[in-house]
Formats: C-alpha cells, structure tokens, sequence
C-alpha cells in the first residue's frame, strides 16, 4: 500500500483518514502534518487539529523504555512505580526482557495470573485496534482475565438485559434521527444530547450530523426540555425549557413524573397492560400503598428542587404530545445508576409510546455521535481476536479492588465472584490513570503486580506507571480502514506521515514478541498488517456480494476514497415487539418489559431493589456529606478531545486556561468564596485535591461545577497539601465505588467537593513532557 506521506510524487496529494472524532484530509510536509475536514463531513469538529498539533510533539514516546528500579531489582522495586526514572533501551532488549517475564508468569501461574482487560478507546481503524491486538496477543500465549462492560454505561449494560431484553435494544437500536425529525412533538431529553458528545463515535465518523438533526426537529415544531445542571448540554440555538433538578435526583423527578401520570389519568394501560410486566406493584409503590408516601409532583418537588407545577405541567405534556425520552449515560455513573435509565424506560412505557413514530425511549441519544444514525446492511468486520481459554474476569471498573485485594469476594449480577491474583497487567489503548476513579488508590494499586506493561503513542500517567513502555504509532502513521456500525462510509486511513522516532504498530510488536514465544503463526496468521487490512476488505467484499451488493475492489478503494455504505431503513427502539409481542418476545423472564424484575428481587440486593426506588446517593447536595462538601461537581466529558487522548494537542489546550483545566461555576457560587473569572482554584474533598482555573458562567447551575475528563493526571507535592494533581483531573476526587451490586459500573460522573481560591505559588504541569530528558 502506498503510503501518502512517503512518496515525493504524492507530496502534494490530501491522503484520507478518519478517527474517533472525525473524517479528515491530511498531507505531510517534511515533518510537519496538516490537516482538513473531510469534504464528506458537512459539520467537522476541531478535535481533528489535536492530530496535526499531537503528533510530532515532545509528549509522544521515542523509543521502548523500561523503569530503572524494575530493570535493576523486578519486582522487588513496584513500590516505586510512577515515581522511578525510566531507561531509553533498544527494542531488542525491551522485548528480550518482556518474553521472558511473559514466560516467567505464564510458566508459574498460568493465564489467571495476566489481566489484559486493556480498556480503553485506542484509535479509529479495524485492524490496528490496540485492544483487539493486545487480546489476540495474550490469547495466542493461552488467554488473560478480560474485563466485561464499559465505563460509558456499565450500569445499563447490566441491567437492561433484565428488563429490555437486551442492552442494544434500548441503547443501539432506538429511534432513528429521520423519524424523530418527523414525528417528535417533544423531546424529554434527562442529561441532554449534548453537541460536544456528538462529535465522537466509535470506529470513525464520516459525517456529523447530530446538530443539524436537533435544527430539523426544532424547525418541525419539536419541543425540547432539557433536564440537567448545564445549559450546553443542548445545543444553544435550540429554544428549550431548561430543568435543573439537584444533580443525581432525577429519578426522584421521573418517578414524581409516573405518579402524575396515573393522578391525571395519562397512563396507557393498554400498552402496560399488553407489553409490561409489574405496573400493578408499582402502581402501588407510586400511590404510597405500599410504603404510605405518594409519589407525586409535591413528593418530588421537595427531593429534586423542581417547582410541583413545572412537574405537574410536563407530566400533563408527555401524556397528550409524542414524546421521545432520552437519558444520557451520565446519569447512571453514580451509585445507584441502574435506576435513572430503568425509570426513563417505564415512563416511556407508561405513555403508550414505545416503538410507535417519533416516541419511546433513546437511552444516550447525542452521546455519541452516530447514536441515532442507520447502519450499514452489511458491517464491515473486526479483526479476530482468537479464543480466551481463561474464563475470569471482572467488571472493569473493579480494576483496583482487583489489584488491592486479590482473593477477596464480591457481587456481582447474581454471583459471589473472587478476585484473581494478577501479577502481570498488559495494557495497550487505553489510559486507566484518566478513565478510572480515586487516581491516589489506583497508584496503591497499580503498585501490587509484578509487572506493568504499557503500549502507548504518548507519555500518558499510565504509562508513567508501567515498568516497561513500548512507542506505539498513531493511526496517521500506518495504513488502515475505519468503519463504525454506524456509519455513513467505510474510509481508507492512508498513512499520511512516518512512524515517530521508533514508534512501531502495535501488530508488529505483538508479531516480534510472539516470535519470541513461539506463538508466531497463530498471532499473525501468516500475514503481515498490509495482508490482513486487504484481507479484511475482501472478506467484506465477499458479504457485500452475498447480499446481491456490489463495492469496488480494494485498489479503486484505496485510491478513490470513502465508499458510500447501504444502510439500513429507519427503526424504532423495540419496533419488532411492539408490532408482535408474542412472536418477537424480549429475552426477559415475562418477555416483555419489566416495571418489577423478579430476577433481580431473587438477588435481594439492598442496593438495587426489584423496581425503581428513590435512594438518595451518597454523592448528592441533598445529604449529609454536602455539609462538608456543599459543591456538586460533574466531571463529564471534555470539548476538546476524546477522553484524554492528545491532550497536549490544540484543541484540547484551547480548553484550558494558564495550562490547567477550566472548572466552570455559578456567579452565585463563585461570589462568597471570593472567586473570580481566571483564578486559580483548589477542587478537593476527602480524598484528594487537584487545581484548575475558574470560569465563572451562568450556564451552569447553582451549587453545581463542571470540571471535564481527560487533563492528565500531574501528581506533584504542594506545600501543605502533600501530593495533588496539579493539572485538574476528576478523578482525583471521584470514588472508587460501584453503582450496585449488580453492575458494579463506574459512579464517576459525579463528586462532591469544595472550592477555594489559591494564592501561593503552585507548581507548573509537567505531564506533557517527557519523563526522560
Ligand atoms: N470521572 C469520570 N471518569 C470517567 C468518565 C466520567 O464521565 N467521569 N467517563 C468514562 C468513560 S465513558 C470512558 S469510555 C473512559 C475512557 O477512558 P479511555 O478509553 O481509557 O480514554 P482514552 O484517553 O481514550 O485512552 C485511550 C488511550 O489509547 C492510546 N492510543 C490511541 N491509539 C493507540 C494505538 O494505536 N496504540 C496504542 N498502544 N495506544 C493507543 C491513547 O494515546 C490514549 O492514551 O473514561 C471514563 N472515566
Ligand atoms: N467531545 C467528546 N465527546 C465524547 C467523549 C469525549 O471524551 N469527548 N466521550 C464519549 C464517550 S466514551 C461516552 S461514553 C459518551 C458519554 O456520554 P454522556 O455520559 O452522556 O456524556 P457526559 O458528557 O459525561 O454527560 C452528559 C451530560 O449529562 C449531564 N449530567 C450529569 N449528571 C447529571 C444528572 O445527575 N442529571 C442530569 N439530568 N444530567 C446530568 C451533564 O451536564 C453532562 O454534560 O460521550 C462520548 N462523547
Ligand atoms: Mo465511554
């Protein structure tokens, strides 16, 4: 395959590329990258100028590196992880001393001694997958604890196959954009369908069209409400009732909703009736019978801050207009979020609306960019990642409850499960010193395993907690395809520039080190990267053509650009059982949707009851710990970048203010603690501090701050304080807490902290530097 960068004569030619964030043109010149939305792309995001700013800088990784202690000492020397120096050393070597520690631990405690869950988004491209090669990899040498769901939605991943059916069903196959621009009357819309989300997707995003979506609706007559802390979770030029129940107590708002509903006599007992099953019991619970509280819009009012007649109103709304409910992922990353998306459910069963135009339920429409969008008929493949003959696991946002305490028992859907005894954690594609919560236990427990192994294009914290490091390229250093599900074109994603310094592909490392090991020929399957992206268009090719569907052959599309893909017709979320409930049951004990699970009662689970109940959590304004900590921070997804990939590029460092991350708060809020507009501030609570600079906005609610992912974790010591972040990072703050005993999913969306201004001098960001000179 011809790379664009490297020939003379394509010099001058705009090579096609796409990432998770957007389609691009790029071209090299020497050593320097550009960049330029694709003309597919009829509404690009500037997180594509992170690529063309990111990649030749000093924070990417030169060469293999391995931590001085551990190549001196092993494991004897972890309790220095993350704060050892590091030691540039040829790929021969690093890799030499890898094999042999992958022998070591899969001699002495076989494939339940490795945890290559590997989590994290990696890079757009079917083949260079970092996750899928790293577990292919470990599957060749006999398998690896893997990690099950995700951060995004953990806690609906696990619950909604108990009451929908499945998890794709609510989440994957809802509503398409066409029909909710036609049909919606009102979009009920809990967390928002925020513009900066959408300009992510899975795999790749040819073309944005999320905001133009929201226009088309909006200029049909749609209505939107949207409910939640900040107004940009909704694109500004859209008209909408703005909600800001206290964060964390929408279900307290959705229920006090359901109550209105059955008081104003606006249920569709039909469709409970016919498709539901336990609206009886929980009729009851919303009457009071069972518990003596009825829950109506003065109960709620009190809970979530919400006037009873505002409640009272849009209850009155989405019982006599078509109404299509959202809920975003945010609101089950907290304790107890199997409840939020579970309730958005049953109030869209309540109102008749499920599976008929333009209504029903869209769990996480507008949180990724290509939700709502119609898939391809014929998806282009993954690359195979082989069998795992381990069967352990956990879910992945134990990942330190696992390291900390190998042995120890724990729920978990039903089960009593053990944790494994990790010694060896591989990671490639992901950054668990930005994804995970309480960063400060995370480095106690990163220090327990023998050895950390980390693939990375750049210096991230994880990283810098590995012992051995490997350069990895990024996707605009080789050559590759990109395609989401969901998306409108498959793309080539030439390789527009050389690899940097001695960045190799994550595939011809794993081919090296499976050499190494003896399992070669099962890794590689006897082809070299450029076999299998070829390979992999030709088994398309062959399902294209099974399906009586014609696409070029590989050269045309190499050279001629995106390939339009055939996607499917409009759908509708549970469409197939509504039209035949009996015929097209769901996959749930009743086979319909349950208000009650009788499952989930079987588990007796203190924390997760058989129907939606109001707890209040513990991270709220509401309870006691808001007396200590009366902020409520949301720590969603950051504007700039993708999680904290190339957080040293230009758009994300847009974002940030004097080098550290913008924490937005209420004039209200920033008055009596003396703050104003470009302070510098300390975020803390009891488990942490990290710094950031203040923007002081009325677009955020009273009480609340809004403090994005995804600047990296920078731990330094600060007179006074010990050791903080003094990037600004969340997760310094977050907890380290599952939503349930259920799911046990990420809670990190939501902390509670204080906020106060900062004198003394702190020390700069070091973290986009490179730990060896
Ligand atoms: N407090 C709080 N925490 C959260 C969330 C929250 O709402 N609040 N949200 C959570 C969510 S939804 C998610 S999905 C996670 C995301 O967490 P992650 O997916 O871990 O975040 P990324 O920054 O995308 O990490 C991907 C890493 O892969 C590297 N990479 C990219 N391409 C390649 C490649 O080809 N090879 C190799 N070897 N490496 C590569 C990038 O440099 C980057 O460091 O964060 C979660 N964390
Ligand atoms: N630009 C950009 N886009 C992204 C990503 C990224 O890193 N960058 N990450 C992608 C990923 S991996 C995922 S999983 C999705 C995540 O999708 P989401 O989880 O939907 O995204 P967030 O930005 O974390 O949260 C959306 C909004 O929910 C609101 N919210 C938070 N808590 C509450 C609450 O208790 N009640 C109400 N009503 N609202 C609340 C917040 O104001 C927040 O802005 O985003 C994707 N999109
Ligand atoms: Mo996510």
């Amino acid at each position: 395959m011809t790379a664009v960068g490297d020939a003379a004569s394509t010099a001058d030619r705009w090579g096609h590329h796409t990432s998770h964030f957007g389609s691009f043109r790029g071209r090299a010149d020497g050593d320097r990258l550009q960049v330029r939305p694709h003309e597919c792309d009829p509404e690009p995001y500037d997180l594509i100028d992170n690529i063309a700013s990111g990649v030749r800088h000093e924070a990417r990784v030169t060469r293999p590196h391995v931590r001085r202690g551990w190549l001196e000492r092993g494991a004897q020397s972890k309790d220095l992880r993350g704060r050892d120096e590091f030691v540039a050393v040829d790929w021969d070597v690093a890799l030499d001393l890898l094999a042999g520690e992958l022998r070591r631990v899969y001699g002495e405690f076989g494939a339940a001694g490795v945890f290559g869950g590997s989590y994290g988004w990696s890079s757009a491209g079917r083949f260079h997958h970092a996750q899928t090669q790293v577990h292919r990899f470990l599957n060749s040498l006999g398998g690896y604890v893997r990690s099950v769901n995700t951060y995004s939605s953990g806690a609906s991943e696990v619950l909604m196959p108990h009451v929908a059916g499945s998890h794709d069903a609510v989440i994957k196959q809802i509503n398409s954009w066409e029909d909710l621009a036609e049909h919606t009357e009102l979009l009920v819309s809990f967390g928002g369908v925020a513009s900066k989300n959408g300009a992510v997707n899975p795999g790749g995003i040819t073309s944005h069209v999320q905001n133009g979506w929201l226009r088309k609706m909006a200029s049909n007559g749609c209505r939107f409400v949207l409910v939640g802390p900040l107004r940009d979770d909704l694109l500004d030029e859209i008209e909408a009732d703005w909600l800001t129940p206290l964060p964390g107590s929408d279900l307290a708002l959705m229920i006090g909703l359901a109550g209105e509903l059955v008081l104003q006599d606006l249920v569709d007992r039909d469709f409970v009736d016919r498709y539901c099953s336990g609206f009886a019991e929980f009729e009851d619970y919303l009457s009071g019978s069972t518990d003596g509280t009825a829950k109506d819009a003065r109960w709620a009012s009190k809970i979530c801050r919400i006037e009873e007649s505002d409640i009272r109103s849009l209850a009155h709304a989405m019982g006599t207009s078509a109404t299509m409910i959202t809920c975003s992922y945010s609101l089950q990353r907290i304790r107890h979020g199997e409840q939020m998306p579970w309730m958005a459910l049953i109030l869209a069963a309540m109102t008749g609306g499920i599976g008929r135009p333009g209504r029903g339920y869209a769990h996480g429409l507008g949180a990724m960019g290509g939700n709502g969008k119609r898939e391809a008929v014929v998806p282009f493949p993954s690359f195979p990642q082989g069998v795992n003959e381990c069967s352990d696991f956990i879910p992945v946002a134990r990942i330190a409850d696992m390291l900390l305490a190998p042995g120890a028992d724990y729920e978990y859907n039903g089960e009593v499960r053990t944790y494994p005894d990790v010694k060896l954690v591989y990671w490639a594609g992901g950054n668990p010193f930005h994804h995970h919560q309480n960063l400060f236990r995370l480095q106690e427990a990163f220090r327990k395993p023998d050895t950390v192994v980390v693939h990375e294009s750049a210096w991230t914290s994880t990283a810098r907690h590995a012992d051995i490091v490997l350069p990895a390229t990024m996707s605009v250093e080789r050559s590759d395809i990109g395609a989401a599900r969901n998306d409108s074109h498959l793309m080539p994603m030439q390789q527009l520039i050389a690899p940097y310094g001695e960045a190799r592909d994550d595939f011809d490392i794993f081919a090296d080190l499976a050499g190494r090991l003896g399992t070669a020929a099962t890794y590689t399957g006897g082809r070299t990267s450029d076999e299998w992206v070829r390979a992999m268009y030709e088994h398309w090719l062959g399902r294209m053509s099974d399906a009586d569907m014609t696409a070029p052959d590989f050269e045309s599309f190499w050279q001629d650009g995106p390939f339009e893909m055939v996607l499917r017709p409009i759908r509708r979320t549970l469409e197939e059982f509504v039209s035949d409930p009996v015929a097209n049951k769901l996959n749930t004990r009743s086979g319909k949707i349950e208000i009650v699970s009788e499952v989930i009662r079987e588990f007796d689970y203190d924390d997760c009851p058989p129907h939606p109940t109001w707890t209040a959590p513990v991270e709220w304004l509401g309870g006691r710990r808001a007396e200590s900590f009366p902020i409520h921070l949301i720590a969603n997804q950051p504007d700039g970048k993708l999680h904290s990939q190339l957080d040293f590029g230009s758009a994300s460092t847009r974002h940030k203010r004097n080098g550290r991350e913008v924490v937005r708060m209420h004039p209200a809020d920033a008055a009596p603690r003396s703050l104003a507009d470009g302070d510098l501030v300390r975020v803390w609570n009891d488990r942490g501090s990290c710094f950031a600079t203040v923007e002081v906005t009325e677009r955020v609610m009273r009480s609340v701050a809004r403090l994005p992912t995804g600047a990296w974790f920078d731990p330094q010591v600060v007179g006074g304080l010990g050791t903080v972040c003094v990037h600004g990072n969340p997760n310094v703050l977050t907890a380290d807490t599952g939503t349930s005993r259920l799911a046990q999913a990420c809670t990190g969306q939501h902390v509670l902290v204080e906020i106060t201004k900062w004198e003394d001098p702190v020390p700069p960001v070091q973290v986009h530097r490179p730990p060896t000179p």
